[in-house]
C-alpha cells in the first residue's frame, strides 16, 4: 500500500528515544508485566492510547492564547457552543473535563435503578457509569463482530434483532437508554452504518427509549459511512454527522479523541430536549464546575472549538485512516492475523490467532504486548480477558469472545517510518510465537485490575 503524504508540516518536535533491549526488560520486570506501569520516558512509540494524545494546529495554539478564563458567560465557551451547534445541530451544550464527566451527569438524569442500558457496545467507563446510575448494561453488537478474519463493513453496527427482542422481553419500561457508541471502540474501532444508527433509533422511538451517541469518534464514523455506504459518497462530512445526531436525543462525547484536544468532553442535546438540559445544567455545578466551563479552562474551550473543524477536515481525515489502514496492511502482508477490515482509530491485534498455545486465562494479548515492548519499545493495550475481568457473583474469571491487542494510533503524531517500525516489531515476533509464555497475576485488584494488576510469566 503507498504511503500518504501527510496534509501538514511540522513545526514543533517532541524527542523520543529507544532504551536498550536490557533496560526495556528491566523496566517491564518492575512495571509487572503490566504496561499500563511503564514510565512513558521508556516508551519508544506509544500506543496506549489516541485518547488525549495527539497533536494540536497552530491555530488551535494561537486560540490557547485567547482565552477568556472568566467563571461565568466566557467567550470560549460561546465559540464551542456555535461549534458544536453548527456540526451536529444540537443547541443545549455543557462542557465537561472529559468524556466519562459528561457520563456521569447525564446517566442518573435517565436511568432509573435497576433499569437496562443497551449499546452496540458499552466502553469501560460507559458501563461503570451505568453501574453507579444502578442501572444493568447490555452489549447487542452484530455477531460479524467477533469474526475477525471476515471483512465486513460495518463491524460496529447493532444486531438490531436482539436490540428489538430484548426491548420486548425486558419491557421498554425496563429500559433506561439505547447508547449509540461512534465508532465501536472495542469492536476494534469499527464504524456503524447510517442504516443501522436510523434503525436503532427507529426501534428505540418506537418504545419511547431516550437514545444517547457515545461520539467519541464521530468524525471517523462519518467518514467511514462516505466510503463505505451506499448513497454517501457524495455528501459532505458534515452533512453526514447532521444526518447521523438526527437519530439520537443527547450525545456525550470524549472531545480527547476526534475533537482534536489533549483534555476536554461534551455533553449536549438536541433542541426538543430543553428541559432535560436545564437539569443537567444544575448537576454539572457540584460534580465538573459552573456551566459554561463544565472543569475546563477557557484556553481548553477555545482550542476545543478550533479542534472540531480541524477534525471534519476530508483531507485530514483521509490521512488519518489512511495511516491506521497502511499499518494494518503491512501487518497483515506480514502474516499476523488482524481484525479485518482496520478500523479508525488502532490496529486491533488477534491474539487467540497470533498465540493459540496461551490460554484465555493466562491473557495471550497482555503477553503479545510485552513482547511488541520488548522488542522495539512499542507500548500497546490488551482488551480480551484482563480488561473484561470476573463474575461480580462468583468471582470466575469470564471467557472473553476476543483476544486483542490495541495498537492505537494517536492523531498527527507519528509518521510512517514509526508504522513500519511498529510492523517490522511485531513480524518478527511472528516467528518465535510459540515459545511466548502466558501470564499469571502477582497482585490482582478487585476494580478495574488491568490497570494496576501485576504478574509474571507462568512456567
Ligand atoms: O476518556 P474519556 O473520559 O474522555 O472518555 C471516555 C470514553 C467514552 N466512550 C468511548 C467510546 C471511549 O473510547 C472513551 C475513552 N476511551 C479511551 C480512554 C480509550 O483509550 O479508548
Amino acid at each position: 500500500m503507498e504511503r500518504m503524504a501527510e496534509p501538514y508540516k511540522i513545526k514543533m518536535i517532541e524527542p523520543i528515544k529507544q532504551i536498550s533491549r536490557e533496560e526495556r526488560k528491566k523496566a517491564l520486570e518492575e512495571a509487572g508485566y503490566n504496561p499500563f506501569s511503564l514510565k512513558s520516558d521508556d516508551v519508544y512509540i506509544d500506543l496506549l492510547t489516541d485518547s488525549g494524545t495527539g497533536a494540536m494546529s497552530d491555530n488551535q495554539w494561537a486560540g490557547m492564547m485567547l482565552g477568556d478564563e472568566s467563571y461565568a458567560g466566557s467567550r470560549n465557551y460561546y465559540h464551542l457552543k456555535e461549534a458544536v451547534e453548527d456540526i451536529t445541530g444540537y443547541p443545549f451544550v455543557i462542557p465537561t473535563h472529559q468524556g466519562r464527566g459528561a457520563e456521569q451527569v447525564l446517566f442518573p438524569l435517565v436511568i432509573q435503578p435497576d433499569q437496562y442500558v443497551l449499546s452496540n457496545w458499552h466502553f469501560d467507563t460507559t458501563r461503570a457509569h451505568v453501574d453507579f446510575a444502578n442501572g444493568k448494561a447490555i452489549d447487542v453488537v452484530t455477531r460479524e463482530a467477533y469474526d475477525t478474519t471476515t471483512p465486513y463493513e460495518f463491524k460496529g453496527n447493532f444486531d438490531l434483532e436482539k436490540l428489538e427482542n430484548i426491548i420486548i422481553d425486558k419491557k421498554p419500561e425496563n429500559i433506561g437508554m439505547v447508547v449509540v457508541t461512534i465508532t465501536n471502540n472495542s469492536a476494534g474501532g469499527q464504524p456503524v452504518s447510517m442504516e443501522n444508527m436510523k434503525e436503532a433509533s427507529r426501534i428505540a422511538r418506537k418504545y419511547g427509549i431516550f437514545t444517547v451517541m457515545d461520539a467519541a469518534r464521530f468524525s471517523e464514523n462519518a467518514f467511514f459511512i462516505k466510503h463505505r455506504e451506499r448513497g454517501y459518497e457524495n455528501h459532505s462530512i458534515k452533512e453526514i454527522i447532521r444526518e447521523m445526531f438526527s437519530y439520537t436525543d443527547a450525545f456525550t462525547m470524549s472531545a480527547k479523541k476526534d475533537g482534536l484536544v489533549n483534555i476536554g468532553g461534551i455533553l449536549a442535546f438536541r433542541n426538543d430536549h430543553e428541559e432535560m438540559f436545564n437539569r443537567a445544567r444544575s448537576m454539572v455545578v457540584p460534580l465538573e464546575g459552573f456551566p459554561t466551563y463544565g472543569g475546563l479552562t477557557g484556553r481548553d474551550m477555545e482550542a476545543l472549538a478550533r479542534g472540531l473543524y480541524e477534525g471534519i477536515e476530508e483531507d485530514y481525515l483521509k490521512s488519518r485512516i489512511h495511516q491506521v489502514e497502511y499499518l494494518g496492511n503491512r501487518l497483515a502482508e506480514g502474516g499476523i492475523p488482524i481484525q479485518s477490515p482496520t478500523g479508525g482509530h488502532a490496529v486491533f491485534v488477534d491474539a487467540k490467532k497470533m498465540l493459540p498455545h496461551i490460554p484465555g486465562q493466562q491473557f495471550p494479548a497482555q503477553v503479545l504486548a510485552n513482547e511488541l515492548y520488548l522488542e522495539v519499545g512499542v507500548r500497546g493495550v490488551e482488551v480480551g480477558s484482563l480488561l473484561l475481568g470476573r463474575d461480580a457473583t462468583t468471582g470466575e474469571q469470564l471467557d472473553s469472545p476476543l483476544e486483542l491487542l490495541r495498537l492505537t494510533i494517536p492523531r498527527r503524531v507519528y509518521t510512517y517510518n514509526h508504522m513500519d517500525v511498529i510492523a517490522d516489531g511485531l513480524i518478527a515476533i511472528k516467528d518465535r510465537a510459540k515459545t511466548l509464555k502466558g501470564l499469571t497475576f502477582t497482585y490482582e485488584p478487585k476494580v478495574l485490575r488491568h490497570f494496576t494488576a501485576k504478574m509474571h510469566p507462568v512456567d
